[in-house]
């Protein structure tokens, strides 16, 4: 019975400019061609694809744009048009996936699902898998490239307060927000997100306790507070031997195997109920490796397994 069936709402979202290479906007493409809606109705998943976010138009009546936030207005139109789509399409029920488009975009795709859990009552979680922290605001960034200010967007850091137009901002706490397999982080970025109660595991966390007990511990704090989960995933972070197709690799990534872990622990805490899927860059790769990998690791999420037995775990926790 289709009806019964939990859903998958495919969203593309075609934007560039939020990133310092252009070729993102090609990767909605290079994911359905790599099969993400065949991955996810072979899960027997009810999956509806409701094409690309058309380029909205821009409003002229807008302001002066703050400094040091480079493409500010063309950003702000898609995050605001996105924003409240991702909002309606949360209301639906179904489990929205945005396909990017540069990592700008999770300003409104997040800010969108965050409005609706809060009107359900329930603490968004988000998991922030990147080798970034994307935690730079107008005041801290050394590029101004608007993708490395998503995270601490979503957070409320001030600088962009302009940015959602009429679309009611959902800022979400510090500690409900998960920086996971960081390797690359500013002077002034870190120095932020060291005073904010953001919970990290840099990838010397990651090689110290492994994947598995560092996403249990994200799920654990979830559950505790009886919360929803929201995984943005950045294609790298993934290693660059195992994710060419993005814009800006940094060695020392998540390799293939713990990449896989993560999102099958993830897909078992039951938790998951939006991803963004971002930063592919279609011109970069190499005979389309990175879009397939992508499209497998969200196979993973939404519960692709090599048998069905459940595994038993032996994971101590760390304090903190
Ligand atoms: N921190 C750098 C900056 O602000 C690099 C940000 C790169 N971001 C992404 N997304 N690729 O994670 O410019
Ligand atoms: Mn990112
Ligand atoms: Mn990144
Ligand atoms: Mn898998």
């Amino acid at each position: 019975d289709q009806s019964k069936k939990p859903r998958i709402a495919l969203l593309g979202i075609p934007i560039e400019i939020g990133a310092s290479q252009a070729g993102t906007l090609m990767g909605p493409a290079a994911l359905r061609t790599a099969g993400i809606a065949r991955v996810l109705e072979q899960l027997e998943l009810a999956v509806e694809d409701h094409g690309d976010l058309a380029m909205p138009a821009m409003v002229s009546t807008d302001g002066a744009p703050p400094a040091n936030a480079k493409y500010y207005k063309e950003v702000k139109a898609w995050v605001r048009a996105l924003s409240e789509r991702a909002w309606q399409l949360a209301r639906t029920g179904a489990i929205p996936i945005f396909m990017g488009g540069d990592h700008s975009l999770s300003m409104g795709s997040v800010n969108g699902v965050a409005r609706y859990w809060q009107e359900q009552g329930r603490p968004l979680f988000v998991l922030w898998l990147d080798a970034h922290a994307d935690y730079n605001t107008p005041a801290t960034t050394i590029t101004g490239n608007m993708h490395g200010m998503s995270a601490a967007f979503l957070c409320g850091e001030p600088g962009l307060d302009d940015l959602l137009g009429e679309q009611p901002r959902v800022s979400i706490n510090p500690d409900q927000l998960d920086l996971f397999g960081i390797r690359s982080i500013d002077p002034l970025e870190k120095k932020l997100v060291r005073d904010r109660p953001v919970v990290l595991a840099d990838m010397r966390a990651i090689d110290e306790f492994g994947v598995g007990v560092l996403i249990r511990r994200v799920i654990e704090r979830v559950k505790a507070r009886n919360g929803v989960l929201h995984v943005s995933f950045d294609v790298d972070f993934l290693d660059p031997a195992v994710a060419p197709g993005v814009g800006t690799t940094v060695p020392g990534g998540a390799t293939y195997r713990e990449a896989h872990l993560v999102m099958e622990l993830l897909h078992d805490s039951g938790l998951v109920r939006s991803a963004d899927i971002v930063e592919l860059n279609p011109f970069l790769d190499e005979r389309g490796r990175t879009a397939r990998v992508a499209v497998e690791l969200i196979g993973s999420l939404f519960g692709l397994q090599i048998t069905d037995r459940p595994t038993p775990s032996n994971a101590v926790f760390p304090d903190n």
